[in-house]
């Protein structure tokens, strides 16, 4: 039988496991990136495992999320990582060269080859044909290392495309509807990959778009053809040399497929506070707006912000509308200086920002007290903007820059032409921000620097026997990581400081979490379906370990934070029968009944509820490498075992 584009590449990298869908394979990891909101943490854990030179064919670090610099912490961070990278072998795209995920696009992805990043909006390079999916922060460092990088074996989807998009429907709206579709959870455990004719329509940007959404799938990575598209974009970036081609056989067999009608997609829109709470924009247009925002790893292309620009030239920003706009790398803003077309923004009333992450983290531009928020990015969850009551609103950047003319969200198909915009025949090449290290004779003489902000990172201890302990918090389905460790300007600095960080844990859901855990000296958290979606940050996990959580037992897990909780040292304990959930509540005492010889040889434990005098059966069906680092109290403990 045929292979899928991700099963050949998975194939050609294979180091363990065989490809059966939902057993552990281990795969060998060509590039990596981080960035500087996980990285200081990637790099300090490179450096836990004294670890000289980093072995993979490229690595990448990048600074985008920690811009705002208000307070020493963020800066002293990037130098940690500068110096860090410098002496390691890994190079440094430098605050200001932009989002790590475009710039990955631009200047290094590469078809065919394996990548993981610190950030789960990784799979934006699957618009390349790379099998591109994030991570936590320790299997990047352990990927830098040389090490395998282990998944369960995804399940494959096929989205067939067929047709060409409407004029006003965007590659944006392609991923909603795939969105609405498939939903926040759908995508778990498995890839998705893009076919059909549409494809051929869809620019190398368009595509990333499309990818880096699947994140919001909970997919494991989405993935397009190398094909002669992908050929002009990296000619026009001077890297054709790096083009081959990529595609599934045609007796390639998938497991799910759904198919979409470009001709017929209309402009769509995520209402708060999911991805997936997706409406046609007309059902809902005309409701009064106070805030556009444009740019993220989502929608931040010179194609994205040419139709933008073409959009507010010779116009105004509504006077109640507050317009921002952040290009998603140095390339983009100096090709929009050298064409006019950021003169057009500026003219407008935009208010340019730096090509960073920026407001998509919560790093300023939070919205007004009840603010209605249009932003062309990719997640609306509660809080994220920094301002709790907000409602954010995900569209395309056709939507968002129409709507902050009119001031009512709007759907620009009854609006007016739509821009046409072309790909370059050339990008702007110039990589002068990105640094490179030194070499392996220069290494030797620098040191790297730690800032005052840089405290240990927490370490698990082994498994006991049984662990007895009470029920902290019960949540209910689709936790976010947002839930549970927020980001944002104020938080986002201390990513190197778990103590502090602490204090933050969980407070979306219920404020007094961070003392409660402390007082019962940690316990257990009970969870619903996909917990634990959204992003890559390990601090979901290290900071609940340092806080004393012991297990998380839920209806299911999402994979990255599956991963960084067995890293860390804290059990996932899926329920086997789902309605045990409803009989738990916060403040059972729950015992773990021999769980370390369930974790070292059996397939379920057993939880007795010595409130409720009730017994459940939880799934404790880990790949022995996972059973052999949960029992060692996490990955660091594992790896220092084995030297
Ligand atoms: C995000 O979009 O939530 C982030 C910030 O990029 C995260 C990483 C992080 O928490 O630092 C992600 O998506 O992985
Ligand atoms: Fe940055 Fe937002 Fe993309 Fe995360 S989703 S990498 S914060 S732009």
């Amino acid at each position: 039988m045929g292979l899928t584009i991700a099963q050949k590449i998975i194939k050609s990298h294979l180091v363990s496991g065989d490809m059966t869908p939902g057993s552990e394979i281990g795969l060998k990891i060509d590039q990596t990136l981080t960035q500087d909101a996980t990285g200081t943490m990637a790099y300090l854990q490179f450096e836990a495992m004294g670890l000289q030179r980093v072995k993979t064919e490229l690595s990448v670090a990048y600074i985008d999320h920690n811009t705002l610099q208000n307070g020493f912490e963020n800066a002293d961070d990037h130098r940690f990582i500068q110096t860090c990278a410098r002496k390691r072998g890994v190079r440094f795209s430098r605050p200001g060269n932009g989002i790590c995920h475009q710039v990955h696009l631009e200047r290094f992805s590469v078809p065919g080859k394996t990548l993981i990043g610190s950030d789960s909006h990784t799979p934006t390079c699957g618009g390349m044909g790379m099998l591109a999916m994030g991570a936590g922060g320790l299997d990047v460092a352990v990927a830098m290392g040389g090490g395998t990088y282990y998944i369960p074996m995804p399940k494959m989807v096929r989205v067939n495309l067929l047709g060409k998009l409407p004029a006003w429907s965007a590659a944006k709206d392609i991923i909603l509807e795939v969105l609405r579709l498939m939903t926040v959870k759908g995508g778990v455990g498995k890839i998705v990959e893009y076919a059909g004719e549409g494809v051929k329509t869809l620019s190398v940007p368009e595509r990333a778009t499309i990818t880096n959404m699947g994140a919001e799938l909970g997919a494991t990575t989405s993935i397009f053809p190398s094909d002669e598209v992908t050929r002009q974009f990296l000619k026009a970036q001077g890297r054709e040399k790096d083009w081959t081609p990529l595609a599934s056989d045609d007796d390639a067999a998938y497991d799910e497929e759904y198919t979409i009608d470009l001709s017929t997609l209309e402009p769509l829109v995520a209402q708060p506070h999911m991805p997936d709470n997706v409406v046609k924009v007309k059902e809902i247009a005309g409701m009064k707006i106070n805030q556009v925002c444009i740019g993220s790893c989502t929608n931040s292309s010179l194609l994205d912000m040419m139709k933008v620009a073409k959009i507010l030239k010779g116009r105004t920003v509504h006077p109640d509308v507050s317009l921002s706009i952040a290009p998603g790398s140095k390339q983009v803003l100096n090709m929009l200086a050298a064409n006019g077309a950021l003169a057009d923004m500026i003219d407008a009333g935009a208010r340019i920002l730096e090509s960073a992450c920026g407001p998509c983290i919560g790093m300023g531009q939070s919205p007004q007290s009840a603010g209605i928020s249009l932003r062309t990015f990719n997640r609306n969850f509660k809080g994220r903007s920094g301002t709790a009551d907000a409602g954010v609103y995900l569209v395309s950047p056709e939507t968002a820059a129409v709507s902050a003319i009119t001031g009512v969200l709007t759907n620009p198909a009854d609006w007016g032409e739509a821009p046409e915009v072309e790909m370059p025949d050339s990008f702007t090449v110039h990589d002068n921000m990105i640094e490179l290290p030194y070499s392996p004779e220069e290494a030797g003489e620098h040191d790297i620097y730690f800032g005052p902000n840089i405290k240990e990172v927490p370490k698990g201890s082994p498994l006991e026997e049984t662990i007895d302990k009470k029920v902290v918090l019960k949540v209910g389905d689709n936790i976010t990581t947002d839930h549970i460790m927020p980001a944002g300007a104020k938080i986002l600095p201390y990513r190197s400081n778990v103590p502090y960080l602490s204090k933050f844990c969980f407070t979306v859901c219920d404020e007094n979490f961070p003392e409660r855990c402390k007082e019962m000296q940690g316990g257990f958290i009970i969870g619903g379906v996909n917990y634990g979606q959204g992003s890559s940050r390990e601090h979901a996990a290290l900071v609940p370990l340092y806080l004393g959580v012991r297990a998380v037992l839920a209806k299911s897990f999402a994979r990255m934070h599956k991963a960084n909780l067995i890293n860390s040292g804290i059990l996932p304990l899926e329920f086997v029968n789902p309605d045990d959930y409803d009989t738990i509540d916060e403040q059972d005492e729950l015992v773990l009944e021999n769980i370390r010889e369930a974790v070292k040889s059996s397939d379920t434990a057993t939880v007795y509820n010595k409130t409720k005098d009730l017994r459940y059966t939880v799934s404790t069906d880990f790949s022995d490498r996972q059973r052999a680092i949960l029992q060692a109290g996490g990955c660091l403990n594992y790896i220092a075992a084995q030297e």
